[in-house]
């Protein structure tokens, strides 16, 4: 299974095609819209996302609810694109002069795009831009819809944003608060200071980055493989994550914390229990052992930095003056933390879908659930 995005910030739509997803899975458009529309959502982010709303355009692979194992083509407009259709435009009446981007903000992409490419830097920026990570959550959501049907659940939260940590817990109590909350924090206290922390920033022309946990429950022991590199579970995931915008890394379970200890206080103890199987009695390794699953909750945290458009810019250098001058501001968000949770969440969902039917080949899902339900009670014994 592969998929391909296209598409800039501000061009005409977002475009992406799925290849390899078996027929006869149920697709619901609704689902779709409903994770986009998660995606736009909470307290930090810009003007842009009054403009937008996001929605999919199911094109091709999927009949009557159903997909039929062809390419599945999709679509998300851009409604801003009226406002850019001009300067974006393809062909040579295109204006390239009004919106041209001549000082570099540190921390985009911009400065190093414009030298690999041989450009000023708007033609980096539409492509770098996380507008892209929408096509991405309409992906994930559709192979989510499968894995959902496979009884595998994903679930989000953020531990952190600008230095305030909620105090977690494993309730179902704080679940379902995590679900309510617009931060996706399940602590009201932690909620209240992040809003406060939020206006400060806001006023200050500053950006705020967090921490973020994405969880994958109910899924068996044996996805991915230990016998090569890039088969292994965690690195697939390292790699769809890291690729998100902003995120500047990534820890399993106890993460970091693994280097801190004894090796009898880091690995988790097997028990087994007939009819149910094995089992550990903790979780530090975040369900991963060898690249693989282990079957314990996959638990991976992962870290965004602060969104590299400051209202009170950096110092840049001007790219053809060689001034030093003031980073352009292009309009931006303040906080995107809840909003790359959304995005994380389905970017696991596509790498777990990816190792099930690397596991599980099939060309339709009633195949898949064949085989998945025959290891599913084989590793019961
Ligand atoms: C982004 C800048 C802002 C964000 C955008 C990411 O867009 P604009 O420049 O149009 O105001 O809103 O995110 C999205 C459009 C989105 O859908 O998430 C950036 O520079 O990365």
């Amino acid at each position: 299974m592969r998929f391909l995005t296209a598409g800039e910030s501000h061009g005409q739509k977002l475009v992406g095609i799925i290849e390899g997803l078996p027929a006869g899975m149920k697709i619901s458009k609704a689902s779709v819209d409903e994770a986009l529309r998660k995606r736009q959502q909470g307290p930090g982010r810009g003007g842009r996302m009054a403009i937008e709303q996001d929605e999919v355009q199911l094109i091709s692979g999927v009949r009557g609810g159903l997909s039929t194992g062809a390419p599945i083509a999709l679509e998300i407009l851009n409604r801003d694109w009226e406002n850019w259709a001009s300067i974006m435009a393809w062909g040579e009446e295109a204006d390239l002069e009004s919106r041209k981007v001549m000082t570099p903000r540190p921390g985009h992409a911009d400065l190093t795009g414009a030298l690999k490419y041989h450009t000023e830097v708007r033609n980096i920026l539409e492509r770098a831009s996380a507008r892209e990570t929408a096509m991405r959550v309409a992906i994930g959501s559709i192979v989510r819809q499968g894995l959902s049907a496979l009884g595998v659940e994903i679930r989000g939260q953020v531990r952190a944003v600008g230095g305030i940590h909620a105090q977690c817990t494993d309730e179902e109590e704080y679940w379902q608060r995590v679900k309510q909350s617009e931060w996706s924090v399940g602590d009201p206290v932690a909620e209240q200071q992040m809003g406060e922390r939020l206006l400060v920033a806001r006023e200050q022309g500053e950006s705020l980055g967090g921490l973020l946990e994405v969880q994958v429950l109910n899924l068996p022991a044996g996805l991915g493989s230990h016998v090569q590199w890039d088969r292994k579970l965690d690195g697939k995931l390292a790699q769809a994550v890291l690729s998100v915008q902003a995120i500047k890394g990534i820890s399993f379970g106890i993460g970091f914390e693994a280097g801190e200890q004894m090796g009898s206080l880091v690995h988790d103890p097997i028990h087994y229990c007939p009819g149910q199987g094995f089992s550990r009695g903790s979780n530090h390794a975040g369900g991963i052992e060898g690249g693989m699953s282990n079957g314990e909750a996959i638990v991976l945290q992962a870290v965004m930095k602060p969104i590299p458009t400051l209202y009170q810019p950096l110092d840049t250098v001007h790219l053809e003056t060689k001034e030093v001058v003031k980073a352009s501001v292009e309009r931006s968000d303040v906080c995107a933390v809840p909003a790359a949770l959304v995005v994380l969440e389905h970017v696991v969902a596509w790498v777990i879908a990816e190792v099930v039917l690397e596991k599980f080949p099939a060309d339709s899902f009633r195949e898949l659930e064949t085989a998945w339900e025959a290891y599913r009670a084989y590793l019961t014994l």
